[in-house]
């Protein structure tokens, strides 16, 4: 048999069938090739969202996630709608946080030589509402966190603390107001009885769980530690930059300072007679170990923290009295404290960033 000639119809019919193998294997790469790239860009455009969201830390972008990974997930969506069914009264049932938040981002950058303005603070932390008050979008916080500051002519020290504070407390997912307590006058200054005011004045306002007692000069350097509760009061401020990143002493309580209600009323809450500089925080830490209580703290990587420099204000001079009252804590505490509180609230002012309360705490 002669081998077939080119223009024979069954060499045609081959060349035919072969174009057409070809054709069918070119589509389906195309389609593959097409449904990878889809796919591609809709992960891109989540990761940029995700990336935004670790930016400017509010609550808006996390939402935009979670929607674009909804349309992935049928599981997903069902357990979305079930977390925001609605209760019989009414109100939007939301999920309990996770103990420890996804958004948090670890080491943070803390300088005090750029100066910040409160109008850029107000724009950067737009989910705040009047008064300093915040509490997450998309589920119920952990814990309801009062922060009381001790206040007097500091306003400087104070912006920064907002321009710091509030992206941090937000990415902590806490249900938290701030409470700035402002000592009217120039008589000599009194940080404990200042937080005894803030402590009462911020549960007439809210049901908070969880004290915060901030220094207004003091920021953390790191988000992961938590301004919120522990099983034991918390010492916050353990490795500050003015004391070479580590604790001056053991029993140090001073700077910052968390308290749940049960464990500040365990003690009575502070001393209001400590006058002037220094021994206050002492007092307190003689409190909570007559009440068999201990000192929880983050470990000393995740605790540092920054104080702005700062001179010695004018009318917070050392407490010459100081180690006397500290020697005699166990048996003053009784009668001074919360219940031997009296002050006079002569102001208070609802600001954006912060509810500032001015109060008359007496003199010596
Ligand atoms: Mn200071």
């Amino acid at each position: 048999m002669p081998l077939s000639r080119p223009g024979d119809p069954a060499n045609f019919h081959l060349l035919h069938r072969v174009c057409k193998v070809v054709v069918l294997l070119c589509f389906l790469h195309i389609s593959v090739t097409v449904v990878f790239y889809v796919r591609s860009l809709d992960t891109r455009f989540a990761f940029v969202q995700n990336q935004q969201y670790h930016g400017n830390a509010t609550q808006r972008n996390q939402v935009t996630v979670t929607d674009l990974n909804r349309t992935h997930e049928p599981a997903e969506i069902q357990q979305q709608e079930a977390r925001e069914k609605e209760t019989e009264s009414g109100e939007r049932k939301l999920e309990k946080c996770p103990e420890t938040s996804p958004l948090l981002v670890g080491p943070l950058r803390v300088e005090f030589n750029v100066p910040v303005s409160l109008d850029q603070i107000k724009r950067d932390n737009g989910d705040v509402r009047l008064g300093g008050r915040f509490k997450p979008r998309d589920c119920e916080a952990q814990q309801k966190v009062a922060v009381i500051i001790p206040f007097r002519k500091r306003d400087e020290h104070l912006k920064y603390w907002l321009h710091y504070l509030h992206p941090v407390l937000q990415r902590q997912q806490l249900d938290y107001g701030i409470y700035v307590i402002n000592q009217d006058g120039d008589e000599i200054f009194n940080r404990a009885k200042l937080l005894n005011v803030g402590y009462t004045e911020a549960l007439k306002e809210y049901e908070y769980e969880c004290f915060v007692f901030s220094d207004v000069d003091l920021i953390p350097m790191d988000d992961r530690n938590t301004y919120r509760c522990f099983s034991q009061p918390r010492h916050l401020s353990v490795s500050m930059d003015k004391f070479g990143f580590r604790l001056p002493y053991y029993q140090y309580f001073g700077g910052v300072s968390s308290m749940s209600k049960e464990q500040y009323m365990k003690i009575n809450g502070f001393p209001n007679n400590y006058w002037g500089w220094g021994g206050e925080d002492d007092d307190i830490y003689n409190r909570l170990v007559s009440r068999g209580m201990s000192i929880s703290r983050p470990s000393g990587e995740v605790g540092k923290c920054r104080m702005i420099r700062h001179k010695r204000d004018d009318k917070n001079e050392p407490n010459p009295q100081r180690f006397d009252r500290i020697a005699h804590t166990r048996e003053t505490m009784l009668k001074d404290g919360i219940n031997s509180l009296s002050y006079r609230v002569v102001n208070t002012e609802k600001f954006e960033l912060f509810t500032k309360i001015t109060v008359d705490v007496g003199k010596p």
